[in-house]
């Protein structure tokens, strides 16, 4: 049985150890953020996740320890961030590259090293496999590579660790059907073996493919209102042909994974990126949209002054507390810019205060404010809109059904 030191203990790496310890593997989750690891040593988890707490329970009960150092195993799990470069658009590999690097410096011969972090095609050839044979390694031999990617989304993550197919990349397809074996621990779906480069490809396709489907969504909308039609009766309509299936407009796309992924594939091949660089730039002209829509009711309502306005979510998206890439943090990003400072801001999964004018009570937030604009549908609004009735409401997210509701 394998012994698993999962490197990096954040939204991935830490359910993906937990679940491993549940069924018996052996397993130290590894972090450089001392803080984190004293919390989870500590039996406090760092984040919010549906049926995260009772998984953290069984794995500990199973003898899951939390560490800051690098243990001497068989098996590595590397999950660590792998952001974009502002100016180039082009993969951080930093984070990887000093992971693998220190897995390196104390792992067994033979051992197998696996990358879950999100890559562009050709990183791991092109960073990963130099730090081996810099270390003298000789690689099949030494240590064995593989990619793993994940797929699962935050707010159904443990559901869908066990429940969403997989793929393994490896050179060697012993070395992916073991990595398979161990997967197929937790994971109950289809587990495809292919080779590293596919891996990599297909992780970064399949949210490119879900970011420009989204960006057609939001352009229809942008068309819908110039000319005052429906869109999301649109889509509806348009979603009953047989193959037909287009995700729903929003005020943008956040996240850590479509919003970014697609960002690599423009990085690398600029000269072919024409379709899906389009598509992020509308995705990212969604904040604006919402700012022109909500001057528009500011002017035919006679307000001025912007502290009446209020920006329901700060998350990303419905029921998670995480604010990375937020259309609400890039809509507010905008407004400073135009120096316009004031509008108000709540979310009930943030907090702890992160950006300015920021209520942590709902019924003073809405108090304060005479437009209401809704940017993420969290369960809590869909179930207060009792207390929001009077107001004026810009719903990005078609989920209010008032008469006079302003939509997208
Ligand atoms: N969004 C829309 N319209 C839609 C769907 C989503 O505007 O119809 C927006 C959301 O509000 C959000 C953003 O897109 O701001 C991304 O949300 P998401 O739910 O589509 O995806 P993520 O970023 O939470 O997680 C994705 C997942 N991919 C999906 O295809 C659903 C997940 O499977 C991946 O594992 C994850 O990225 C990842 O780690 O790559």
């Amino acid at each position: 049985m394998s012994f698993i030191n999962v490197i990096g203990q954040g939204y991935i790496g830490l359910p993906t150890a937990l679940m491993f310890a549940k069924g018996g593997v052996k397993v130290v989750g590894t972090d450089y953020n001392e803080k984190l690891i004293q919390s989870l040593q500590n039996g406090k988890l760092t984040f919010e996740e549906e049926g995260l707490d009772e998984l953290f329970k069984e794995a500990v009960t199973n003898g899951i320890e939390f560490s800051t150092e690098y243990q001497k195993t068989d098996t590595y799990i590397i999950s660590v961030p792998t952001p974009y470069i502002k100016n180039s658009k082009k993969l951080d590999p930093t984070y990887v590259i000093s992971a693998a690097h220190s897995v390196l410096e104390v792992c067994e011969k033979g051992a197998i090293l696996i990358i879950e972090s999100t890559v562009s095609p050709g990183t791991i050839d092109k960073y990963v496999r130099p730090e081996i044979e810099k270390k003298g390694y000789v690689l099949g031999e030494d240590v064995h590579l593989v990619h793993a990617p994940e797929r699962i989304i935050p707010g159904n993550m443990i559901y869908e660790l066990e429940h969403n197919s997989r793929t393994i990349g490896a050179d060697e397809l012993e070395v992916g059907q073991k990595v398979k074996d161990l997967y197929s621990i937790f994971c109950k779906s289809e587990i495809v073996v292919t080779d590293i480069r596919s891996a990599e490809m297909s992780k970064v396709v399949e949210n490119t493919y879900r970011d420009i489907n989204i960006a057609f969504a939001n352009e229809l909308a942008k068309i819908c209102r110039t000319d005052n039609m429906d869109v999301y009766e649109i889509i509806r309509i348009a979603n009953m042909h047989p193959r037909v299936n287009i995700l729903q407009p929003g005020p943008g796309v956040g996240g850590h994974c479509i919003s970014v992924d697609p960002w690599f594939l423009v990085g690398d091949y600029p000269d072919l990126t024409n379709l899906i660089l389009t598509a992020r730039k509308i995705n990212d002209s969604m904040p604006k949209h919402v700012l022109s829509r909500i001057r528009s009711i500011m002017r035919e309502h006679d307000i001025h002054d912007i502290s009446k306005v209020g920006l329901y979510g700060l998350a990303y998206k419905e029921n998670v507390d995480d604010t990375r890439e937020s259309p609400t943090l890039q809509l507010l990003e905008r407004m400073d810019e135009h120096l316009a400072f004031g509008v108000k801001v709540f979310d009930p999964f943030v907090k702890t205060r992160i950006v300015d004018h920021q209520f942590m009570n709902f019924e003073d937030f809405v108090n304060e404010i005479e437009i209401l604009v809704i940017m993420v549908g969290h369960d809590h609004i869909k179930n207060n809109m009792e207390i929001i009735k009077d107001k004026l409401i810009l719903d990005t997210k078609n989920i209010c059904t008032f008469d006079g509701v302003y939509k997208l």
